[in-house]
């Protein structure tokens, strides 16, 4: 198990939970790891069972150790449970139920398969691994990753209120990269009128990303007709939603209705402070440029926190330095 929640952390936050699975043989051999890398990608289980295919491991007397109950359902990929039985695999050992709707159950279906299956191993560790994700499931709304591209003194902009492209090149593919994830990308009406961004997912050379986000307002002002968000990537593109109101609580509840599991907020620094003073900030993703400013709007606009014990608190799970020019952590706030 602690192979597999290493593995696990290898995968990437957001729409799904991060998962892992180890193949252990009779005699406690470690034979395969496997990870879940992201929502349209195999599951861990599935990934494991794939290199053990590949390898031409026997897995008749293996068992299959996974941070997360096997799923029992067809989603954007097939049932784990179904793999684990035809792999003729006899043991599962499971840190935690799957406590969704859609994907519950496999348990419970593979000890009715005659598959010995526990449960309960390192429990703590999994459920702290993904917390946040156990949080948006039950708060039926979509996993929220927030972006905060700054300089070194937290600005998003100088004095003068020149503001483009504070961090490089690197960090921008980065971003780029993480709207091609999402199932949607969100900003502000300040954003909206003082950048005009097109919102959509697109290679450093330009060209548009296959996979395009939901283009979200959160604004109780009207988006104009000639902005460019209103305006999709293709001919027709009709994936913009203008959400009326201050409250990120409200904005989530009509981007789950539309089907959002997992939505980036790009700010600006008023929608960034009202979804961190409503806790409703699963992950962090922090863009630091070199460079300092000393004065020019925050990247958050005020908390209201007056003193260091009422500071929002996160745990660090750094995921890298692209490029050099700019940092970038991501980290889940404790719970
Ligand atoms: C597993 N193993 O590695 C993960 C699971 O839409 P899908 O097909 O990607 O399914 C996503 C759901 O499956 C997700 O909401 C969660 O309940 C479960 N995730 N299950 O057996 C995995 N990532
Ligand atoms: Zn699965």
């Amino acid at each position: 198990m602690r192979a597999a929640l290493a593995a696990a952390r290898l995968g990437v936050r957001g729409a799904n939970p991060v998962v892992g699975a180890a193949l252990v043989s009779a005699s406690g051999e470690l034979l395969h790891v496997g990870h879940h890398r992201g929502a349209g990608t195999d599951h861990a289980e599935v990934d494991a069972l794939r290199r053990a295919r590949a390898a031409g491991t026997s897995l008749a007397d293996a068992t299959m150790v996974v941070t997360l109950e096997p799923c029992h359902h067809t989603g954007r990929t097939g049932p784990c449970s179904r793999a684990i039985l035809e792999a003729g695999i006899p043991r599962v050992v499971h840190a935690v139920g799957d406590r969704t709707d859609a994907a519950h159950g496999g348990a419970a279906w593979l000890a009715s398969q005659g598959v010995e299956v526990r449960h309960g191993l390192l429990a703590d560790e999994a459920l702290e691994l993904n917390d946040r994700w156990f949080l948006a499931q039950e708060q039926s709304r979509p996993f929220v990753t927030l972006k905060l591209a700054q300089t070194l003194d937290g600005r998003v902009a100088a004095a003068d209120g020149t503001s483009q492209w504070i961090t490089g090149a690197a960090a921008r593919a980065e971003g780029h990269a993480i709207r091609t994830r999402v199932d949607a990308v969100l900003v502000g009406g300040g954003t909206l009128r003082t950048d005009d961004p097109s919102l959509t997912a697109r290679a450093p050379d330009g060209t548009l990303l296959e996979r395009q986000p939901l283009r979200a307002v959160m604004s109780t002002r009207p988006v104009p007709d000639h902005a460019r968000v209103r305006r999709g990537p293709g001919a027709g593109d009709d994936r913009f939603v203008h959400l009326p109101t201050h409250d990120p609580r409200a904005a989530l509840d009509r981007l789950h209705a539309l089907g959002v599991s997992h939505v980036l907020v790009e700010g600006g620094p008023t929608v960034a402070a009202a979804f961190l003073a409503a806790d409703l900030v699963d992950e962090l993703v922090l863009h630091q440029a070199p460079l300092l400013l000393g004065d020019g709007p925050a990247s958050v606009a005020g908390l209201g926190i007056g003193t260091l014990a009422a500071a929002s608190s996160w745990r660090g799970d750094p995921v890298g330095v692209p490029g050099g020019d700019a940092p970038v952590a991501a980290v889940g706030r404790d719970l």
